[in-house]
């Protein structure tokens, strides 16, 4: 017996057996529902053949600058080697190359065009769709720099912002800039009205010096900001509660020195993900600042930034969940286990759920490859469901904005709107967790191995629920809305998943998963009526609860009414008969 080359794992060889790698392809060409819902709303050739050109330079150019910006995270440099303070914020090469290709790309510039009319904003949602997953967290920067125009814009662009309106909104990479949002304090994220504590001091040229300390700042490396403060009187006194937060736009800015004017940066957060991108703690020590709103009308003006950063973040959640590309065929399955497993906890899947299924072609086990493994297909059809049922409702959230902004929103466009905006960001944070774990265990034990970069999905999907509003006081928020509307959000929430349900009547087909959302349809507004007859603070509890009801019902009719727009034909062309 001699030592050959046919012994396997002998000397320096390592067996002959090597798992191909799960491989990204052009996130739009993969992606059947995308395509499909676009040619239904928005089949216009310069959009489609923008994204599908966007979508070649996502997989082959973007999504390697994504894992660097991971692997080469920012950092903090408090000193200069003479001793001197400098505070500089540190970010990789690819962090700035995101930059530039976000005002290249439009990213934020499409919005404020609106080239596509009432479309325009479906259309920009749909390349941040692709781009999320890919771009290293620098959909954060962007979702604040959308806000912030969006509220100049509201309140109406003076000479003191028109630089910066314009510089938010350009397509030119060398004008580009981005905002922060600083709103949360020490005492306080979510109750921003007892947790500031940051005063504006009025100067003599009608400016203002902030003086308070921000706990958390995202993208920090932003050359502008908009933040809240409390307007000192002659005698140095506030007022508390939100009746005394006012609005402030600031820019990030250095002296001759290099030192940041009025801004010292504590330290950088040591976060579980999201590390990609700088957040950091800053005392505002004289920060120069514009009044932005009227003195005490600060949470109201900064609202119109939180709904646009929640439906980014809705975004970024559904795309997390997504990249991936099935028959209508598979559409219906997925409304039929939707509704079978309205129980069962949600997920969502986006970047994962392409990758997993992608895997599934590649991976054996048991003698054959894990995609003819019926349990392991099922499982990544209920991936698939809540990706598809995310996708539908953030769209149709996109669709109401672009409305709204482009004048022909209805009273009831409007009121749904107001309604649907944290009930979409506070489901899909949720579904991203979930999804993407599921997703992680698709890969076995290579999911949980941070060189396949799959674990850091995970991570990022953690805050989604968290920022921008928690899952309890976004629920709250629904509540409130309600309460405010005198119940006219309910109607048109009622009203319009109704009129989706409509749309399938007469497709047998859809029967079934129709008489279901119907069923639960009629159960909401059962337990909203009761709910009105019962002791104080019983809403109170169930806020969750209904936003949740109230998301999974909207779902249900949205995948219901896709599946009758394209499905007709496709259960036709399966079974060659006519159903409708
Ligand atoms: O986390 C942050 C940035 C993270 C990075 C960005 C990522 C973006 C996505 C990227 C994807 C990868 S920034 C921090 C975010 N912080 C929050 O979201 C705060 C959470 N807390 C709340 O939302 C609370 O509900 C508060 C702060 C809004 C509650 O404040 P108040 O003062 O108690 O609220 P009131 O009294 O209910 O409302 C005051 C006014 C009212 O208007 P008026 O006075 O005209 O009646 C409300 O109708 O504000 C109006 N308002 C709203 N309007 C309050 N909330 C809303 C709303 N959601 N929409 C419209
Ligand atoms: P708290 O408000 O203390 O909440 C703690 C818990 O109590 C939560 O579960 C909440 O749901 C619950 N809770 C609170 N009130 C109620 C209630 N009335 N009923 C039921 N439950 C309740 N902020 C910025 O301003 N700018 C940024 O750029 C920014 N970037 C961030 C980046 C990261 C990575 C993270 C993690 C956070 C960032 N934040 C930023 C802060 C974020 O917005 C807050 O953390 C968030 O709003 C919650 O506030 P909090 O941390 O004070 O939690």
């Amino acid at each position: 017996w001699e030592a050959t080359a046919q012994v396997p794992f002998s000397g320096a060889r390592i067996g002959s057996f090597f798992q191909d790698r799960p491989v990204l392809k052009n996130p739009f060409l993969e992606d059947a529902l995308l395509r499909g819902y676009l040619s239904r709303h928005l089949p216009e050739r310069e959009a489609l053949s923008d994204l599908c050109k966007f979508g070649e330079r996502v997989a082959n150019e973007v999504d390697e600058w994504g894992r660097e910006c991971e692997l080469n995270p920012p950092r903090l440099v408090h000193f200069d080697s003479w001793g001197g303070r400098v505070d500089h914020i540190v970010t990789s090469p690819a962090w700035k190359r995101m930059k530039d290709l976000s005002a290249q790309e439009g990213l934020v510039a499409i919005g404020y065009e609106r080239s596509f009319g009432e479309w325009s904003r479906v259309y920009q949602m749909c390349k941040l769709f692709l781009f999320s997953p890919s771009s290293g967290l620098y959909t954060c920067p962007l979702a604040m720099t959308d806000g912030a125009a969006k509220v100049i814009q509201s309140i109406g662009i003076s000479s003191a912002v028109e630089e910066a309106y314009s510089r938010l909104t350009t397509r030119q990479p060398e004008s580009f800039w981005t905002s922060g949002q600083w709103m949360t304090e020490r005492r306080g994220g979510s109750d921003v009205a007892s947790g500031t504590e940051t005063v504006a001091v009025p100067q003599t040229d009608g400016s203002y010096k902030l003086h308070g300390f921000k706990w958390f700042t995202s993208a920090t490396d932003a050359d502008v900001t908009l933040t809240l403060a409390r307007v000192q009187d002659r005698r140095g006194a506030t007022t508390p509660g939100s009746k005394g937060l006012t609005l402030f736009y600031a820019e990030v800015s250095r002296d001759e020195d290099g030192r940041l004017k009025g801004i010292e940066v504590q330290r950088l957060k040591d976060k579980l993900g999201t590390r990609q991108m700088p957040t950091a703690e800053l005392l505002l020590d004289g920060l120069q600042a514009h009044r932005l709103s009227e003195e005490g009308r600060g949470v109201a003006s900064i609202a119109n930034m939180l709904t646009i950063t929640r439906i980014h973040n809705s975004i970024s959640a559904a795309a997390a969940m997504r990249r991936h590309d099935r028959t209508q065929l598979v559409l219906l399955h997925s409304i039929l286990c939707f509704l079978l497993n309205y129980a069962v906890p949600m997920g969502c899947v986006g970047r994962v759920v392409q990758l997993a299924r992608d895997y599934a072609t590649r991976r054996t086990a048991f003698g054959k490859l894990l995609k003819d493994h019926t349990l392991h297909t099922q499982t990544l059809a209920r991936m698939e469901v809540e990706t598809r049922g995310a996708f539908l409702m953030v769209m149709d959230v996109c669709r109401l904005l672009g409305r709204e902004e482009s004048g022909v929103a209805s009273q009831l466009d409007t009121n749904l709107l107001r309604l649907l905006t944290p009930v979409v960001k506070l489901y899909t944070g949720k579904q991203a967790v979930a999804v993407v774990s599921e997703g992680l265990e698709c890969f076995g034990g290579q999911g949980y191995m941070e060189d396949t970069g799959l674990p850091g999905l995970l991570r990022d999907a953690q805050v989604l629920s968290i920022w921008e509003g928690t899952t309890n006081i976004l629920s709250l928020d629904v509540l409130r809305c309600v309460a405010r509307s005198s119940g006219m959000v309910l109607h048109a929430y009622f009203t319009h998943t109704k009129s989706l349900l409509a749309s399938a009547s007469g497709v047998s087909s859809l029967a079934p998963a129709v008489n279901s959302v119907d069923r639960a349809l009629s159960e909401l507004k059962d337990f909203i009526q009761g709910a009105a007859t019962k002791a104080p603070g019983y809403l109170e509890l169930a806020a969750r609860d209904l936003a949740y009801s109230l998301a999974r019902t909207y779902t249900g009719a949205l995948l219901i009414d896709h599946a009758c727009w394209k499905g007709a034909s496709c259960i036709r062309h399966l079974h060659g008969s006519q159903v409708v």
